[in-house]
């Protein structure tokens, strides 16, 4: 017969194959295992422990959407959206660190690479040994990508690279620089830069209050000079990096889910052992009102998500249901996190509970990838035509 099941109630569990149950498994085996005993000292340090990518390269957790024969795990987006789930269950730093790697290093290699390029880097970013990062924000262009100052001026071999690059995941420990650049005439186009190259730097931003497991930086060029080989060849205009955005924007929608389930999960247990008024304080209509509009916006978006990577795994998905379920997912997540966090109390401002981390955490997710109120624009167009940015 049927049974209702409280933290899963439209039955995404058996709407997965046994495939992507067992990567699953193993994905949250590894994360509650390996990662969440390191969480808290991460956090409050603001310490990146690169031995990480390479944890999660001999678990196939990166690149997972990349064919086997570059070194990924050639698995279905799905799968994808799983991995990011579990990751971001534990911390949306780590999410940060595995999502550029592959949606934003891996998969512009792999769609818009020469063979050589392929080759080169990326059975190496698949095993963690490369670190690579992703420059497209620059201190004057955030949500406005298309208006980028950074030039590449064509010189004998290659070309010269300058400007500056701003907010950037994993720059300061990156081995391999995706750079988005303006060419003599105007194309935005994509360069691969390596570490060491005369005239980089990428130092890196302190004080972040969110998302402190996760180094950021800038990427410094000054004249660069980047041979010709280290371009993607034919990619030119905002359809370069946006690709990649749109990749790595899916598995965010799902990885922040995996933030609000655990902020809801600990509010519940939280408010069941707590008493106040002498009875548990989930006894009081209030708390059960704020448990039970978690459990529907978690239930709702993940089945959401679930949709999205079924269609893009069968083609038909479009960028634009992507913005809507970021936009959701991140949304949606951070007002569990601020509401879990007030239902903890006072511990509910102490790092040992792990949902005030969350919460500032998902104020980043939140922006980056698009902020909320742009995927709002972005979505207002698709149903308009006007673009209102
Ligand atoms: P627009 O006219 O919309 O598009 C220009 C060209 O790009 C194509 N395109 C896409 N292609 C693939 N996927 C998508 N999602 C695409 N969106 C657009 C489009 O078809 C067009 O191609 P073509 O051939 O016709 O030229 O460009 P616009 O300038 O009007 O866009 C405005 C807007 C606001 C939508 C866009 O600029 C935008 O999305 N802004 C937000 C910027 C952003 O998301 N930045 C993210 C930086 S990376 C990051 O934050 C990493 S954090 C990762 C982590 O740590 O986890
Ligand atoms: P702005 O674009 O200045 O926006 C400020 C506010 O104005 C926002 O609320 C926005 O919604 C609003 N706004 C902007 N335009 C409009 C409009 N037309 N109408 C109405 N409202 C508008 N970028 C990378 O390239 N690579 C990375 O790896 C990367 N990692 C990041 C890591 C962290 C920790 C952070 C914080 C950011 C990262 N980013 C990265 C940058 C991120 O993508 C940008 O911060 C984001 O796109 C917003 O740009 P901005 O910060 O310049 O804000």
């Amino acid at each position: 017969g049927a049974r209702f099941c409280w933290d899963d109630p439209l039955l995404v569990e058996a709407q997965l194959s046994e495939d992507e149950r067992m990567l699953r498994d193993a994905t949250r085996d590894y994360c509650q295992g390996r990662l969440l005993p390191r969480v808290q000292d991460a956090f409050r340090h603001e310490r990146t422990d690169p031995a990480i990518f390479r944890e999660m390269g001999e678990m196939g957790l990166l690149g997972a959407t990349i064919p086997t024969e570059y070194g990924g795990a050639g698995l279905n987006y799905v799968s994808y959206g799983l991995v990011a789930r579990e990751v971001e269950r534990v911390d949306s730093g780590y999410r940060s660190m595995m999502s550029v790697q592959s949606s934003l290093v891996m998969v512009p290699i792999h769609a818009f690479g020469s063979a050589a390029q392929k080759s080169k880097y990326l059975p190496r970013l698949a095993s963690g040994e490369l670190i690579g990062c992703f420059g497209l924000t620059e201190p004057n262009h955030g949500s406005d990508p298309g208006g980028m100052t950074s030039r590449a001026r064509a010189v004998d071999g290659g070309y010269r690279l300058s400007g500056s690059k701003m907010w950037i995941t994993n720059s300061p420990i990156a081995n391999v620089f995706i750079v988005w650049a303006k060419d003599d005439a105007g194309a935005i186009r994509g360069f691969i830069l390596d570490k060491g190259m005369q005239g980089l730097s990428a130092p890196a931003i302190h004080g972040k209050v969110g998302l402190r497991t996760s180094i950021t930086g800038e990427i410094v060029m000054d004249e660069v000079f980047v041979p010709e080989e280290n371009a993607f060849p034919d990619i030119r205009g905002l359809k370069g990096p946006f690709t990649c955005l749109d990749s790595a924007r899916y598995g965010i929608s799902w990885g922040a889910l995996g933030a609000a389930e655990s902020c809801w999960h600990t509010a519940r247990q939280y408010t069941l052992d707590r008493q106040q008024f002498g009875r548990p304080l989930a006894a009081n209509q209030l708390i059960q009102k704020k448990l039970a509009d978690m459990q529907t916006e978690i239930t709702l978006a993940l089945q959401g998500c679930l949709r999205l990577g079924r269609m893009k795994d069968e083609g038909t998905a479009t960028p634009d249901i992507t913005s809507m379920m970021k936009r959701n997912s991140c949304g949606k997540s951070l007002d569990i996190a601020r509401c879990a966090r007030d239902m903890l109390g006072g511990n509910g401002i102490s790092d040992e509970f792990g949902v005030i981390r969350h919460m500032v955490n998902l104020e980043v997710v939140n922006t980056y990838e698009g902020t909320h109120d742009v995927h709002a624009l972005i979505l207002g167009r698709a149903q308009t035509g006007i673009a209102a940015f």
